[in-house]
């Protein structure tokens, strides 16, 4: 049995755990492909954002097959819809439903950031479009992704990151993702129980496993809320327990981004920690673990 570093929704009591792991886990010198100020400022921050890293034509041909998936079956449930109403919120395992997203998920300019900062082999724990839809794509509450996985999906250590592209604009108007720098060095232990069958709410409203009102405002107030905004095909990077959250989307245009989750090859998933039943595979890779580079990776749907 592992030792639980991270231990969470377990007392009525939030408390604050010190990061015992590495944010960048390469003592390899530089990383092939981002300057050694970018790496610097990841460690500091937390996250990591990237202007333009994918050119029209490619955010094209990707935005083509965002809306494809999208239009999957809406009672799949891998597809989510909002809390109040049939807009489409989230599609997850989106690499196993098209060979253009396969692709992009070991493009060269993704894994070898994700294997520098992890220094390992890497595969997907989850991937997912989440589209924010015009008028009524609802917020995503503060939360650290590593609390959800550790706790709900047995991530043992913080040794995953997010690599979010944007793939519309994102604006200060549609609920662009928001941080808080040097959020990702503590570990808020949150309260409450987690319910059976948690992620069928927690994808559309999540209620655990978000922080308490004391310990966030103490975050923000030390180190503020940073939202990056930028052009159609950048490129966020953002640490497994960096504190995020988005807005509501009032405006009449979407904010569709879309996400893969890279995993240490050596970080795999074993018994969730808070001693739930695993969430299904669509939302925390258990089987059939392959290296994104290994060129294995075989889609499982149709086209
Ligand atoms: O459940 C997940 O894996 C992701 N979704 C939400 C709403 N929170 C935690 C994590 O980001
Ligand atoms: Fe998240």
């Amino acid at each position: 049995m592992l030792t639980d570093m991270y231990r969470s929704r377990h007392s009525s009591q939030p408390t604050i755990i010190d990061r015992v792991d590495p944010v960048i886990w390469s003592d390899k010198g530089r990383c092939p492909v981002i300057s050694t100020e970018d790496e610097k400022s990841y460690e500091k921050n937390g996250f990591l954002f990237l202007k333009n890293v994918f050119n029209e034509k490619e955010v094209a041909e990707l935005k083509r097959e965002a809306d494809r998936v999208e239009n999957s079956d809406p009672t799949d449930e891998e597809v989510v819809s909002e809390p109040d109403s049939k807009e489409i919120r989230s599609v997850f395992r989106v690499h196993d439903k098209s060979d253009v997203l396969a692709r992009l998920m070991s493009d060269e300019r993704l894994v070898a950031v994700a294997e520098h900062f992890l220094d390992d082999d890497v595969y997907i724990h989850q991937s997912r479009v989440n589209f924010k839809p015009p008028f009524k794509g609802r917020e995503f509450f503060w939360h650290s992704d590593f609390e959800t996985w550790h706790t709900e999906d047995g991530m043992p250590r913080m040794r995953a990151l997010s690599m979010s592209i944007t793939l519309t604009d994102n604006s200060a108007h549609n609920g662009p993702l928001m941080l808080i720098p040097g959020s990702h060095k503590q570990f808020v232990s949150c309260v409450g129980e987690t319910p059976d069958q948690n992620y069928k709410s927690s994808l559309k409203i999540q209620e655990i496993g978000t922080p308490d009102q004391d310990n966030l405002s103490q975050m923000v107030d030390e180190n503020g809320i940073v939202a990056p905004v930028g052009p159609a095909g950048s490129v966020l990077i953002f640490d497994c327990n960096t504190m995020h959250g988005s807005g509501t989307n009032i405006t009449p245009y979407p904010r569709s981004n879309l996400f893969f989750v890279y995993n240490a090859m050596s970080n795999r998933l074993v018994a969730p920690f808070g001693g739930t039943k695993p969430r299904p595979n669509f939302l925390a890779t258990r089987e059939n673990i392959v290296p994104v580079r290994s060129g294995q990776h075989k889609i499982q749907a149709a086209e």
